[in-house]
């Protein structure tokens, strides 16, 4: 086969980078080594930014999600027993939108389905070979038969355990890595959310976030230990840990059932440097994780697919040096997230060895951000996107 672009990944980034290079009539492949309903069992992200929303848009397959999505204008922080209101909409001028990303998952599979558009399933052993020149190639076994891909570039969009950033040199890379000594355990159910927002809270026993897929549908987690297992929590367990750290008001009018998903998550920021290596270029997880706090995971990589689609689309116009500029463009704003992601896991957890001034300090932070414009502001500003910067 041979193909323009070969995607590796199913995840949204491979997704909308596919469905965004067809229409500008760029042929491309996703080679995927889960099968589609692994992927859309996964259980991930729920707040999309304006900026990613806009690219679902472009991508054309926005119809759904400004139906079913649910727009909110702000979100609130609770600690001391006690929640305060942050207002995106009053402070920034913006919102974000709850919708699920297996839901952007599913829309971009549809939309992709619908185009005749071709993604390899269940593709084993994904190698990419000769991406230090200009005919790259991918391959994998599938039924017992080893399959070629030659195009123009690869791109590996295929999360933090891929192959792709793991055929780099291990010269050419850099990585930055910080690991937070706690977990989050999360749950999925088919109750009423406890809030029309989510609430972040922060409390003593740990961290937790009441969040939302729908009316219906709520997602809720809670700090836990690294050592923990998803199975040592009955739903009732995990229901009452909740009720512990919320306020009181919103412990009354939980409303608890059936888990359908319980899972816990690493919390971990990580960033590879660069993001192009010849014709290999990286986006989204296989480039960078966030701690899930500033719920910036799929917003990044929704932006890297932004940078990197322009610079392809530049290119095949003619533009000899668009895909030039791609690492640094991406890095710029990653590391703004990042940062975000980590100053917010830092407000709102408790850290094993805090101590005493830490304590205080976290208690003052809180404090300021409630009780100054420019402080929430700034909060404000970044978890609903940073501007990009062409
Ligand atoms: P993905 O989604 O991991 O997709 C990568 C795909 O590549 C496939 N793959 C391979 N394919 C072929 N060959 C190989 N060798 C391969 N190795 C892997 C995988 O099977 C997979 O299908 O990466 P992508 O597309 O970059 O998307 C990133 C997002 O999934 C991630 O950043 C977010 O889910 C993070 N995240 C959140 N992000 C937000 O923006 N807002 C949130 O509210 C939010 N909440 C979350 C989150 C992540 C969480 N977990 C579990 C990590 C909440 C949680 C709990
Ligand atoms: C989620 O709904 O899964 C979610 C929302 C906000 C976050 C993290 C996760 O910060």
């Amino acid at each position: 086969m041979r193909v323009q672009v070969a995607i590796i990944g199913s995840g949204p980034a491979g997704l909308l980078l596919g469905q965004l290079l067809y229409k500008a009539g760029i042929s491309n492949v996703i080679i995927e080594q889960r099968s589609k309903e692994y992927v859309l069992g996964r259980i991930r992200a729920g707040v999309l930014e304006q900026g990613t929303v806009d690219l679902m848009d472009e991508a054309g397959v926005g119809q759904r999600m400004h139906a079913e999505g649910l727009v909110h204008d702000g979100t609130e922080l609770c600690f001391k027993g006690e929640r305060h209101r942050i207002d995106f909409k009053k402070l920034v001028n913006k919102t974000v939108m709850i919708y699920g990303q297996t839901e952007v998952t599913r829309d971009l599979m549809d939309a992709r389905e619908a185009e005749g558009l071709t993604t390899v399933y269940e593709a084993h052993n994904v190698s990419v070979h000769d991406f230090d020149g200009a005919h790259p190639k991918v391959r994998y076994e599938q039924d017992g038969v080893t399959h070629e891909v030659q195009c123009d570039f690869i791109a590996g969009c295929d999360g933090f355990h891929g192959v792709c950033r793991a055929s780099v040199p291990q010269d050419a890379l850099r990585t930055y890595e910080r690991v937070y000594p706690f977990g989050w355990l999360g749950i999925l159910s088919d109750t009423p959310p406890v809030s029309h927002e989510l609430i972040y809270c922060n409390h003593e026993r740990g961290f937790a976030l009441c969040s939302q897929r729908s009316p219906t549908r709520s997602r809720y987690y809670v700090q836990c230990s690294l050592d923990d297992k998803a199975e040592n929590w009955s739903d009732e367990a995990f229901w009452a840990e909740l009720r512990l750290r919320l306020d009181e008001e919103a412990a009354a009018n939980l409303i608890t059932g059936p888990s359908i998903e319980k899972s816990i998550a690493p919390l971990r920021s990580f960033v590879a440097e660069p993001l192009r290596f010849g014709t290999l270029f990286l986006a989204g997880d296989a480039a960078h994780i966030v701690p899930p706090t500033g719920a910036k995971g799929l917003n990044l990589a929704a932006s890297d697919v932004r940078f990197l689609w322009q610079a392809m689309v530049d290119h095949y116009r003619g533009n000899q040096v668009a895909l030039e500029h791609y690492s640094e463009r991406c890095l710029s704003r990653i590391w703004k997230a990042e940062r975000f992601s980590w100053w917010m896991t830092s407000l709102m957890h408790r850290f094993p060895d805090t101590g005493e001034f830490g304590q205080k300090i976290q208690e003052a932070e809180l404090a300021y951000l409630v009780g100054s414009t420019a402080a929430a502001t700034s909060l404000a500003e970044n978890y609903v996107g940073l501007p990009f910067q062409d």
